[in-house]
């Protein structure tokens, strides 16, 4: 947990501002878009002049956020005072919103990712929360914040999302602390629930189901995974955002230690999420293909066709169990 002096400070510094740009993480998750939701929904609160951007469009199962529809994708005002980063540390994971941000005068950062780099004059920065949510409502009550029912749905809904309702590594005391605050203050954990985990489009549940039934595993069951074609995707009307938690149903299967989803993101290029468990790190596997991520979650694009990206990340996988 940051010092309590440090995050009042840090929202002391904030309020002398009076216009402020927060840019989300392209491909949003429910964390970036519910912590910049709630930051904004408080600063408006206090008169201040707020836009948040994304340059991606919310997903579907996030548009139940109290003022997601405000959120825009992009902006030609380059007169902000301020510019924030929320749940990321580096203007190259916002893009285009990049030069709105890069021309406000006050650069801050508030995340809770491992920092690479001290992006931002105002930091509010710490990687042992579960989310940025966290980050932002100890910023909130370190500093007296009036936290109403919308601020509460925001930042329970992003805590749910990162935590994947709380089940997790990343789901900690501090996590379940602030949820039963929040739950408190007005924040329904059951709608939340529902409307981010359990709200798939129709198209989405077949294209799971057809990611289901061409499961395969290795001689030994260490690795199991699945591929989705371009023809799968243009056969049920799906797109890229539907194939988003499949590799997590995949992952679901008990024995194997690694889970990997193959999507054909366009002829010849394959992109690849692969899950651990049991402390076996996949972001090894993924930075021999070009990619990364976290010890238990990586990703990677391989130039190649399904059924030779299928053989090399599996070989490679097996490679790394077996040294
Ligand atoms: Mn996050």
């Amino acid at each position: 947990m940051m010092n309590q002096e440090n995050l009042k400070q840090a929202w002391q510094r904030l309020l002398e501002y009076g216009s402020f740009v927060l840019a989300c993480h392209v491909r949003p998750d429910g964390d970036t878009l519910g912590s910049a939701l709630a930051v904004a929904h408080v600063l408006r609160k206090l008169g201040k002049d707020v836009v948040v951007i994304c340059e991606d469009i919310v997903p579907d199962n996030y548009m139940f956020m109290p003022d997601a529809e405000t959120i825009l994708t992009s902006t030609d005002r380059r007169d902000f005072e301020v510019g924030m980063l929320v749940d990321s540390e580096a203007t190259k994971r916002v893009g285009s919103a990049a030069a709105a941000l890069e021309s406000a005068a006050v650069n801050v950062c508030i995340d809770h990712h491992v920092p690479n780099g001290e992006y931002g004059d105002i930091r509010a920065v710490d990687p042992g929360a579960s989310a940025t949510a966290v980050v932002i409502y100890e910023l909130f009550e370190a500093n007296n914040v009036e936290i109403d029912q919308e601020a509460a749905t925001q930042l329970m809904a992003a805590l749910v999302a990162d935590t994947g309702g709380f089940r997790f590594g990343n789901t900690n005391t501090r996590a379940f602390e602030i949820a039963a605050k929040l739950t408190a203050l007005g924040a329904d954990p059951s709608t939340i629930y529902r409307s981010i985990f359990e709200s798939k489009p129709i198209k989405a549940a077949l294209l799971l189901g057809r990611a289901l039934n061409s499961l395969e595993m290795d001689d030994h069951e260490r690795v199991i995974w699945s591929g989705i074609t371009q023809r799968d995707l243009t056969e049920l009307g799906s797109t890229d955002a539907d194939t988003d938690s499949i590799v997590n149903q995949i992952g679901a299967v008990k024995g194997p230690q690694v889970a990997i989803l193959f999507r054909e993101t366009r002829p010849g290029s394959i992109r690849i999420s692969l899950r651990s468990r049991g402390g076996y790190d996949v972001d090894r596997v993924a930075r021999v293909f070009g990619g990364g991520g976290h010890k238990a979650a990586a990703g990677c694009t391989v130039h190649a066709s399904l059924e030779e990206a299928e053989k090399m990340v599996v070989a490679e996988v097996l490679k790394w169990m077996e040294s």
